[in-house]
């Protein structure tokens, strides 16, 4: 395990209670999203009332009338032509996360339409991974996403099909998604003035694919799980109850250069992960996957503690949560091959060719929202300009009592180093545009600018944060 790992473990508190929030038992089987394995396609957004699971309700929105939204499957090199249908009657665009795309092509917020159709006609040309998509029209996308709008868009190359890795029925998709309900199981989506501030939008309880309370039969074997923290604000350590070892794989953009063995993963809002569980190991019927407790890092200044309380009425960030269970069917499968050591080769960008240095500061004006470079997003303002093809550092510091996890569209960038005890993380040693950035960490972040010229933002992914005005627009010149 890496020393990363092992730094977490220390933050994890030991005075909280055994007790999990969430479900007693799991009686729903998971969803599976409807899956787009087409190049040419659709996704038309309409406004839906649905039930979810049989205790609730929601008045929301759905891609192609479904919920979980489609799973997108396309190879590298594919030619993605993608119409994209508003009739949910307010702004929206859609963002294709982790994608290198053109401004055009990527959903700025500036490219919103009210009603009607934007076409999107793009080349996958970057390697295999886990990136999903979801709405980003300035200020309500955290209404659209919590709503209904997020799903998974799955990339293959020949470089990972080379490693055998489980498929068809042995890979699972799971989109993790909090969501809080009334009394009478309508589920709302109405974050208060400290919700927005502070710690976004918390549910009590998880969905995953959609499905409350859900359990997936498995055989006894190994699977390949692609993990993605759809929620617009909690952040998940993930394990399994019995602290059961998984081989980490691959990160949010593809597969890390080493497989990893790790007991638990710290994923936040918009990260996604790529796991193998081998379930001919465990002894029992029942493997739950759950989010164990963790601390938030107090950054020790005026506003340390407040950051994590008062959450509504939803448990608070750091809290556990039971997630789902797998239920181990006693049939065996035949053995998969060994992993080789080196999963992939990548060239990361070294610091000594880096031309500019810069630092991002993280923070908030109270009762206004929350800013970056002591900002508040607008949406023709360019914020900062970066030449193509050059290397740069960035350095996002974290000047607020909350945590961020922050995302660059049109990137995929390496982790160099994080201040504090909690290093760099073993989901964080490969291709990542999302990190997350705890209350008075620096954390610096190297990359290329390879996409076309134009310009694209980068923002926090807890959606109230960004919401609020915690994005910024960078121009490739
Ligand atoms: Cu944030």
């Amino acid at each position: 395990m890496g020393s990363g790992a092992l730094a977490l473990s220390s933050l994890i508190s030991s005075c909280r209670t055994n007790q999990m929030n969430g479900y007693d038992e799991f009686i729903n089987t998971l969803e599976q999203p409807p899956l787009i394995n087409n190049q040419n396609f659709t996704l038309a957004a309409s406004s839906e009332n649905y039930s979810i699971g049989e205790n609730y309700q929601i008045s929301g929105f759905q891609f192609n009338q479904s919920y979980p939204s489609p799973t997108i499957k396309c190879q590298h090199g594919d030619r993605i032509k993608a119409i994209f249908e508003n009739q949910i009657g307010q702004d929206s665009i859609i963002h294709w996360h982790g994608l290198i795309v053109p401004p055009d092509m990527d959903g700025h917020p500036k490219d919103a339409i009210s009603g009607g159709a934007y076409e999107y006609d793009f080349l996958i040309n970057q390697r295999a991974g886990t990136y999903w998509y979801h709405p980003h029209p300035d200020r309500i996308t955290g209404d659209q996403v919590y709503k209904g709008l997020a799903g998974f868009f799955i990339v293959e190359d020949e470089e990972e099909k080379a490693l055998d890795l489980p498929n068809g029925e042995f890979e699972i998709p799971l989109l993790i998604q909090d969501r809080r309900s009334t009394s009478s199981g309508e589920i709302v989506y109405d974050p208060s003035m400290h919700e927005q501030m502070m710690t976004g939008f918390l549910g009590d309880k998880v969905l995953i694919n959609g499905t409350p309370a859900a359990f997936k039969d498995v055989k006894k074997g190994r699977y390949r799980v692609r993990l993605l923290n759809g929620s617009n604000a909690r952040i998940y350590n993930i394990a399994f109850q019995n602290q059961l070892p998984f081989t980490l794989i691959g990160g949010d953009g593809g597969l890390l250069p080493k497989a990893l063995e790790v007991d638990q993963l710290l994923l936040a809002p918009g990260e996604r992960a790529d796991i193998l569980i081998d379930f001919s190991k465990f002894s029992q019927e029942r493997a739950s996957l759950v989010s164990l407790p963790f601390d938030i890092p107090s950054s020790g200044g005026m506003m340390n503690g407040m950051g994590n309380m008062m959450g509504g009425s939803s448990p608070e960030q750091g809290a556990s949560f039971k997630l789902m269970e797998f239920k181990i069917i006693d049939e065996r499968v035949g053995s998969i091959p060994e992993l080789p050591k080196e999963l992939s080769v990548s060239t990361f960008p070294e610091e000594k060719d880096a031309a500019l240095r810069r630092q991002i500061d993280l923070n908030m004006q109270m009762m206004k929202g929350h800013t970056i470079n002591g900002k508040q997003f607008e949406m023709n303002r360019v914020d900062l300009q970066v030449k193509q093809g050059q290397i740069e550092i960035w350095e996002f510091i974290n000047d607020t009592p909350t945590p961020h996890p922050m995302h660059i569209h049109a990137i995929q960038f390496k982790v160099l180093d994080r201040s504090g005890s909690r290093g760099i993380l073993p989901h964080e040693t490969g291709w990542k545009d999302t990190v997350l950035v705890m209350p008075g960490e620096h954390v610096r972040v190297i990359m290329k600018f390879d996409a076309p010229k134009g310009m694209y933002v980068f923002h926090c992914h807890n959606l109230e944060h960004e919401d609020s005005g915690m994005m910024a627009n960078y121009e490739i010149t």
